[in-house]
């Protein structure tokens, strides 16, 4: 019999070397991945990684499992289909606030509401970092920081968590970049949940908003049970302050797709076979 071997956190980083600037949050999301990974014993081979584009899509590169890096804001899109193809895998999808809320965030919504059993970790840095610091969904609406939006974005923010429970996602919670070992037990409990679950990371962008080394004062971790209750979360996520860590919200719901009766055609020769006249 073989024995299993544990791997370590550092096993499952690649030998690629990320191109992130020094300082930047998604240093720490990549971290915490390979944690939750090494905590969980998982297999590699039977692991795969999702992004669309931008900084915080880069990851997939840096982790030793199969990954796929997309196109900007259709991560979901891919990491669904791959995971009713093959529910045998463990699929994460990934990206930034701008990939996912904006670009994106048709496909966020609609996965909420569909509750594919995957996870999704949106590094939120509040802006476009990849193409250069402009405005994203979830830039705060008095940021003058950026020359294409010098009087602030006059647009009020998104509440990322808010919007995710109106959707229907059925587990949500909040990661900060500062705090990579509380973030690794996140995704865990995120991957190991059965069904939707939305993990939304406060991760700085060093180099456009320098300011945001200020959240470590901000972040407090949720001292208070998960939320099971759709209406007090709902409360929650439209009063808090956005800067509150921890599992935050957690529901059970029956995943899609749902499970087929062995009457149910699944080859394309049985589909075909259905439909013909009689039959
Ligand atoms: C279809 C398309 N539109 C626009 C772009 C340009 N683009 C690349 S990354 C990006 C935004 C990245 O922001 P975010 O998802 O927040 O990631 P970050 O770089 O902040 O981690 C944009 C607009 C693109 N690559 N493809
Ligand atoms: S531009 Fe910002 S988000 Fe992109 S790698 Fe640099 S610090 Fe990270
Ligand atoms: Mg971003």
């Amino acid at each position: 019999m073989t024995e299993m071997i544990k791997l370590k956190a550092k096993d499952y980083k690649s030998t690629v070397k990320p191109i992130w600037c020094p300082g930047c949050g998604d240093f720490s999301v990549l971290n915490a991945i390979t944690k939750a990974m090494a905590a969980l014993a998982i297999n590699k081979d039977d692991t795969v990684l999702v992004s669309g584009i931008g900084c915080s899509s880069r990851l997939p590169a840096y982790v030793d499992s199969y990954g796929f890096h997309g196109v900007h804001g259709r991560g979901l899109a891919i990491a669904q289909g791959l995971k009713v193809a093959r529910p045998d895998l463990t699929v994460i999808a990934m990206g930034g606030d701008g990939d996912g809320f904006s670009i994106g965030g048709n496909h966020f919504i609609h996965a909420c509401r569909r509750n594919v059993n995957m996870t999704y970790i949106v590094m939120d840095n509040e802006i476009y970092g990849m193409t250069k610091g402009q405005a994203s969904p979830t830039t705060p609406m008095d940021w003058t920081s950026s020359k294409l939006t010098p009087h602030g974005t006059g647009v009020r923010p998104f509440k990322p968590t808010a919007l995710a429970l109106a959707s229907g996602a059925t587990w949500i919670g909040r990661g900060y970049s500062g705090n990579p070992n509380q973030m690794a037990g996140l995704i865990a409990s995120a991957v190991e949940h059965q069904g939707f679950s939305f993990v939304h990371v406060m991760s700085q962008c060093i180099t456009f908003c320098p300011g945001q080394t200020d959240w470590k004062a901000i972040v407090h971790e949720r001292q208070e049970p998960v939320l099971t209750n759709e209406d007090e979360a709902a409360e929650l996520f439209l009063h808090e302050d956005g800067f509150q860590t921890g599992i935050l919200y957690q529901q059970g719901r029956d995943t899609w797709p749902p499970q087929h009766s062995s009457t149910t055609p699944t080859t394309p020769a049985q589909l075909a076979e259905s439909f013909r006249i009689g039959s």
